[in-house]
């Protein structure tokens, strides 16, 4: 590779004369912006460990209420972009939200999607688009770019879930904002009850949904048994993993994030290529040693990680006797729709 001509070999008048007509020469750039073979990634394999963040997310629901949080939430930032940026890679987003009995937090809806994994608690719902969805350990709930929601508990306990959200990128695209709602009248039917099996859909005088999100709430118990259904069937299947999809088009759930489960059978390792996403790990049930390059964490139960693109991951069962299972989100669907998407050997 020939070295280029760096921003020093040039004289200092021309420089202030290019900045002047606001123009820039590429070439002392270009290997930054175009590096050699690989990207460069801010995202560093970052891990939080919930046993140290609970007892500070339970603390922020004495000091602040929530009609001064709107959302109580504290966000896993990945220090490798900055902590400021609250990011955990270039397009996640991830924080861990907290609702005490009793508490209400107000309809809103955004350009940003997300999704709620429910980490501990009973009691709690989320009415997205008129759909009151119940929260229950290890369940998915859609809210989609667009559509109204808000978060209610009417449990006794507090109640922590997880929020994915493609907001660093939404808002890199200058695209990020929010409508504050009043809140939401609850309507008739659930997708969670009207796609109760695969490969079954509704369809009332013969007319298929024509909704863009048909199915709001995946329950946790579905996907666990499609995993347990999955892995009998297959014994010699060495990556047992689902993906949330749109039941109607079979497409991804959402637009721009993938979500994943993954059950890893009792002592197994996977060995993930890698691949040009960055991947979020979230411990479901049991204990996982993950490996990512030359990084190792024991993700404990409710546990979360992140990994860059490009980037080997192996993930092993700590258990010799039982199984243990992920939740995965990546950046899979935004890659494959710019056409970015690799894998690498
Ligand atoms: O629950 O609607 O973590 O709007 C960040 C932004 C959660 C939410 C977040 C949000 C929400």
């Amino acid at each position: 590779m020939n070295d280029l001509g760096r921003l020093e070999d040039l004289p200092a008048e021309y420089l202030a004369e290019l900045r002047a007509l606001n123009l820039v020469p590429l070439w002392p750039s270009l290997r930054a912006v175009l590096p050699p073979g690989v990207p460069m990634r801010n995202t560093r394999a970052t891990h939080w460990a919930y046993d140290t963040l609970k007892p500070l997310l339970l603390k922020a629901g004495k000091l602040t209420p929530i009609e001064k949080a709107e959302r109580r939430v504290l966000v896993l930032a990945n220090p490798g972009h900055g902590l400021e940026k609250m990011q955990a890679s270039a397009a996640m987003y991830l924080g861990m939200q907290l609702l005490m009995p009793g508490e209400w937090a107000p309809s809103h809806r955004h350009t940003p999607n997300a999704v709620r994994m429910v980490v501990e608690g009973e009691g709690a719902w989320t009415t997205v688009d008129g759909e009151k969805c119940p929260m229950r350990r290890g369940d998915l709930i859609l809210t989609p770019t667009g559509l109204w929601h808000e978060h209610g508990h009417d449990g006794t306990e507090p109640v922590i879930w997880l929020d994915v959200l493609d907001l660093p990128l939404v808002y890199y695209m200058e695209a990020s904002y929010h409508i504050n709602g009043v809140r939401q009248s609850v309507k008739s039917g659930r997708g969670d009850r009207a796609y109760v099996r695969g490969g079954i859909v509704p369809t009332p005088v013969f007319e298929r949904s024509s909704r863009t999100y048909p199915m709001l709430r995946y329950p946790w118990a579905d996907a666990r048994a499609a995993l347990e259904s999955l892995a009998t069937d297959r014994p010699d299947l060495e990556q047992v993993q689902v993906t949330y999809v749109n039941p109607e088009t079979g497409d991804d759930a959402e637009n721009i994030l993938g979500f994943y489960a993954l059950m890893l059978r009792p002592g197994q390792s996977v060995a993930l290529p890698a691949r040009s996403p960055a991947m979020v790990f979230h411990q479901i049930e049991g204990r996982t040693q993950v490996h990512i390059e030359s990084q190792a964490f024991t993700l404990a139960e409710a546990d979360t990680c992140c990994a860059p693109g490009y980037t080997k991951v192996t993930l092993g069962n700590c258990s010799e006797s039982a199984p243990a299972f992920l939740f995965v989100a990546d950046e899979t669907p935004l890659h494959r729709k710019l056409g970015v998407f690799e894998t690498r050997e």
